[in-house]
C-alpha cells in the first residue's frame, strides 16, 4: 500500500468509497482556490466552461494537482500502478446556490470496459452538510448499473439532469465531510448525490476520473486520456499532452478536440443505456 491503510482499501472495496484522505495542505488548497477565483475575475462566465471539462489541459495548477504524488498514491492503491486520467470536472456550488446533483452512478456516462474507474474528489474548500457535500449509499457499487432517467430544466449540475429512478432509503445514506486539501475516492458504480448549498460560502472540489491503462473505451469514438503514472502498453486511448503554462496554445486545439470526442462518447453512452433501460421494461 502506498498511502491508504489496509482498512481504507477494504472500505473502498466493500462500501465503494473511502474518505477523508489528506493529499495537499490547506494552504495549497487555498492557493488553488485563489487561482480559480482570479481566473473567474479575468475571464468571467467563459471560465466556467474551462472548469466544466478537462481543465487539466488548460490550467497549470490543475495539471499539477492531478499529478500530485499523494493523489496518485491513493489512486494506485485502489486501481494499480498504470494510471490514465480519463476526465475532470470542477464542481462549483456558489453561496446560496440551488444547484444539486441527483442520485447517480458515474459509470452511466462512461463507455468503459471493464467498468473500473475511480473518482478522486479533491476539496479546495470545505465540503460539509451545510454547503452541499457529496453523499452516498455504502455498498451500492455492488449492484451494478441502475436505471437512470433524464430531467431537463432544473438546477441539476449533471449535463442531462440524470438521476436514478428508484427511491433511496434516507436511513442508508452516508455523508462525505472534507476539509480543504482532503480527498475522497468513490467507485464508478457508487450511488451518490449532493444537495444545494445553503451556506454563505462557496463549495468547490475537483472530480478527477482515473482508470487503469488496461480499460478499453467501448464507444464508436476513440477517446483521449492523460497518462499520469506508470506505463500504457495497451494503446486504447490517444494520450493528452501536458500544458506548459495556462492556456498553452500547443494544447488548446487538442483540448477542444478531446472535449468534443468526450461529449460525443458520453451522449452515445447515455443513449445506449436509455435504450437498455427501456428494453428491460
Ligand atoms: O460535487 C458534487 O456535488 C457531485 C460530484 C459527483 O457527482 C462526482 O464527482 O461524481
Amino acid at each position: 500500500m502506498k498511502i491508504l491503510t489496509a482498512a481504507q482499501v477494504r472500505e473502498y472495496e466493500e462500501e465503494g468509497a473511502t474518505h477523508p484522505i489528506r493529499v495537499i495542505s490547506a494552504e495549497r488548497a487555498r492557493a488553488c482556490f485563489d487561482a480559480l477565483e482570479q481566473g473567474e475575475a479575468r475571464t468571467g462566465a467563459e471560465f466556467r466552461g474551462v472548469l466544466r471539462t478537462k481543465a487539466h489541459l488548460a490550467l497549470k495548477w490543475v495539471d499539477e494537482l492531478v499529478h500530485e504524488p499523494a493523489v496518485l498514491d491513493a489512486v494506485e492503491d485502489v486501481i494499480g500502478p498504470d494510471i490514465l486520467l480519463y476526465n475532470l470536472t470542477v464542481w462549483i456550488k456558489n453561496a446560496h446556490d440551488a444547484s444539486y446533483v441527483g442520485w447517480h452512478q458515474d459509470a452511466t456516462y462512461f463507455p468503459l470496459d471493464p467498468a473500473v474507474q475511480v473518482t478522486a474528489w479533491i476539496a479546495l474548500t470545505d465540503s460539509v452538510e451545510e454547503n452541499g457535500n457529496v453523499k452516498y449509499v455504502p455498498g451500492s457499487h455492488r449492484r451494478g448499473q441502475l436505471r437512470h432517467a433524464e430531467e431537463h430544466g432544473g438546477h441539476s449540475l449533471l449535463s442531462k439532469g440524470q438521476h436514478i429512478v428508484e427511491a433511496v432509503d434516507p436511513g442508508t445514506v452516508r455523508s462525505i465531510s472534507l476539509q480543504p486539501g482532503e480527498m475522497s475516492l468513490h467507485h464508478t458504480w457508487l450511488v451518490h448525490y449532493s444537495e444545494p448549498n445553503l451556506s454563505a460560502r462557496r463549495r468547490i472540489g475537483l472530480g478527477v476520473s482515473y482508470i487503469p491503462a488496461h480499460v478499453r473505451c467501448t464507444g464508436s469514438v476513440r477517446h483521449t486520456a492523460m497518462l499520469v503514472r506508470g506505463q500504457d502498453v495497451h494503446g486504447h486511448f490517444d494520450h493528452e499532452p501536458r500544458p506548459r503554462f495556462d492556456f498553452d496554445p500547443e494544447v488548446a486545439q487538442f483540448r477542444r478536440d478531446a472535449i468534443a470526442r468526450y461529449g460525443q462518447a458520453r451522449d452515445e453512452q447515455v443513449a445506449l443505456k436509455s435504450r437498455l433501460f427501456a428494453a428491460a421494461d
